[in-house]
């Protein structure tokens, strides 16, 4: 079992509801390591950067005005398998559809507002921390 670093982002919605501690706490609860926190505004750029492969989707620009409207909370979490880990605590990406006891499941109920992003590869980890990070 690999300790790994995989990279959250508790998305504006979620900030404006007041719900940062309850999403970090599924994670620390799991056993997971904080290893950075930063609050702080996604820039249209980066916004469109980063979901760069749903450019030619019809719901990117609602997307990107989602990412952007308001503080995000970026975090690097640590420890075994927290790539899947993460990803299993989130549930599916349309809230509407994911499971109830994940984060998506239980606190959201349509998309684009999933309350939260998280890396779905080591590749994309590492990517999106050295893209919000900046090493
Ligand atoms: P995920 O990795 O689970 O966040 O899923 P995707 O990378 O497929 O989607 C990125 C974001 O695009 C989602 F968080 C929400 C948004 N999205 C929509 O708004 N509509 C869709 O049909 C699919 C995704």
């Amino acid at each position: 079992m690999a300790v790994e670093q995989t990279f959250v982002i508790i998305k504006p919605e979620a900030v404006e509801r007041k719900l940062i501690g309850e999403i970090l706490g599924r994670f620390e609860r799991k056993g997971l390591e904080v290893k950075r926190l930063a609050v702080t505004e996604i820039q249209k750029e980066t916004a469109e950067e980063h979901y760069a492969h749903h450019q030619d989707k019809s719901f990117f620009p609602q997307l990107i005005e989602a990412i952007t409207s308001g503080p995000v909370v970026l975090v690097v979490l640590e420890g075994d398998n927290a790539i899947e880990q993460v990803r299993t605590l989130i549930g599916a990406t349309d809230p509407a559809a994911a499971a109830p006891g994940t984060i998506r499941g239980d606190l959201a109920i349509r998309l684009p507002y999933n309350m939260v992003h998280a890396a779905d590869s080591p590749a994309a980890a590492e990517a999106e921390i050295k893209r919000f990070f900046g090493d």
